[in-house]
């Protein structure tokens, strides 16, 4: 290789990335019973290929200089792929530019690598200015979708607003998590479109999303919470008529917006969802993640909801691109019921919690649902202080 600064700086910085890619994670003692975080990050900015980087060329990269920069490294879908666990990661660029990039693990908690080269994605005859938080769902149909959100500068803009933005879920499927087909953009009569999912078998022969119908680009305004609704195909998807399955309501954690995470995973009690939920606060807003499950037959319909978050930012995770954030729109369930439940902090990296089948049913159908006033929760602990009372006498 060429100069001393090249090869140093090149077999330091390879160096630190290798150990990186290969560091083990490390299940956390779960207080609440529910799900084991992990110690580390499952990927970073850091975890960017070094030949996305830099250019490898000594003769025209003497210093070994950054030429591309990464940001962030976020809101990923996830999927079981030929016995690894893959992740359609959202990768932002300095320019902030977002893309989708797989990254694949062995074991699904850690040594987590990007493929060669980010995905191609094909564009509709509208370019997306900027694509995100790819949901996907293998369908009845044998493709496997990838919803996520385009987001395009808004038509409309005044002169000079250079701000306004239109959100619309496009669509692109697969059936070999490499080459990707575009079709047109779901069609919703329902304002703007972010958070759409769609759901895996057909309802009534038709395809079936979970939407978060919006007024504005950031404000919700009217739409009413997390909804669902019909398309007679897939290759020019069109919602006509939507309702809301999950509406947000006054002093809750998803007071301001919601919207479902990943596509949920059928069990014997019905369907497993997770969903963001925000709320405001003097420090602006706070996204956390909730669980609940839906009816099988009809899964638009909640049959179980506990109470208030299931998922909040903690330690370092509260800090971040946009602080006070947790999201979610990838988990996998493995075949021995393991779920691995993969999220993102602060809009900045990417996270896992490990739980199974059994303990988020059992977290769905045993703990109290919100009942909307302080005095309905002290009525729920004192249940369940009430309950405990001949335990307790066994424990003095
Ligand atoms: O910044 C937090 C999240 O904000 C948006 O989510 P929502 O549409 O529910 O407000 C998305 O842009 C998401 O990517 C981001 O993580």
């Amino acid at each position: 290789m060429g100069n001393g600064i090249f090869t140093s700086r090149y077999e330091r910085i390879n160096a630190e990335y290798e150990k990186l890619l290969q560091e083990k994670n490390e299940a956390l003692f779960s207080t609440n019973g529910i799900y084991s975080r992990y110690k580390n990050p499952i990927l970073t900015r850091n975890h960017v290929p070094l030949h996305w980087r830099f250019d490898l060329n000594p003769e025209t990269n003497p210093n070994f200089m950054e030429r591309i920069g990464y940001n962030a490294v976020f809101n990923s879908g996830a999927i079981k792929w030929n016995d690894k666990y893959l992740l359609v990661v959202r990768v932002e660029g300095n320019d902030r530019k977002s893309f989708f990039a797989i990254a694949e693990s062995p074991n699904g908690v850690d040594n987590f690598r990007f493929r060669e080269r980010p995905i191609t994605l094909p564009q509709t005859e509208e370019p997306d200015t900027n694509v995100y938080d790819m949901r996907l769902t293998k369908h009845d149909d044998g493709y496997v979708y990838g919803i996520f959100c385009t987001e395009r500068k808004d038509p409309n803009a005044q002169n000079g607003d250079t701000s306004s933005a239109v959100a619309a879920a496009g669509i692109a499927r697969t059936k070999d998590m490499t080459n990707w087909e575009r079709l047109p953009d779901l069609i919703s009569t329902t304002g703007q479109q972010r958070n759409v999912v769609l759901f895996p078998h057909f309802i009534d022969g038709q395809y079936a999303f979970y939407t978060r119908p919006q007024d504005g680009f950031i404000d919700t305004g009217k739409g009413g919470g997390i909804g669902f609704g019909l398309s007679k195909t897939i290759t020019n998807a069109e919602i006509k008529e939507e309702v809301i399955v999950d509406a947000k309501a006054y002093h809750t954690i998803y007071e301001v917006k919601n919207g479902l995470g990943p596509a949920p995973i059928r069990t014997d009690k019905g369907w497993l969802q997770l969903a963001h939920g925000v709320r405001n606060t003097a420090a602006g807003l706070r996204y956390t993640l909730y669980l609940f499950m839906t009816d099988l037959q009809k899964p638009w319909i909640v049959t179980h909801k506990p109470a208030g978050h299931f998922i909040a930012p903690l330690k370092n995770e509260r800090i971040g691109d946009v602080s006070n954030v947790v999201f979610s729109n990838g988990w996998i369930n493995d075949e021995n019921g393991t779920v691995f439940i993969y999220y993102a902090s602060s809009d900045t990296r990417m996270h896992v919690a490990v739980s199974s089948i059994d303990q988020l049913v059992d977290y769905c159908l045993n703990s109290p649902q919100d009942k909307y006033r302080s005095a309905e929760s002290v009525d729920s602990i004192n249940r369940l202080i009430d309950s405990n009372k001949q335990f307790m006498e066994l424990n003095k």
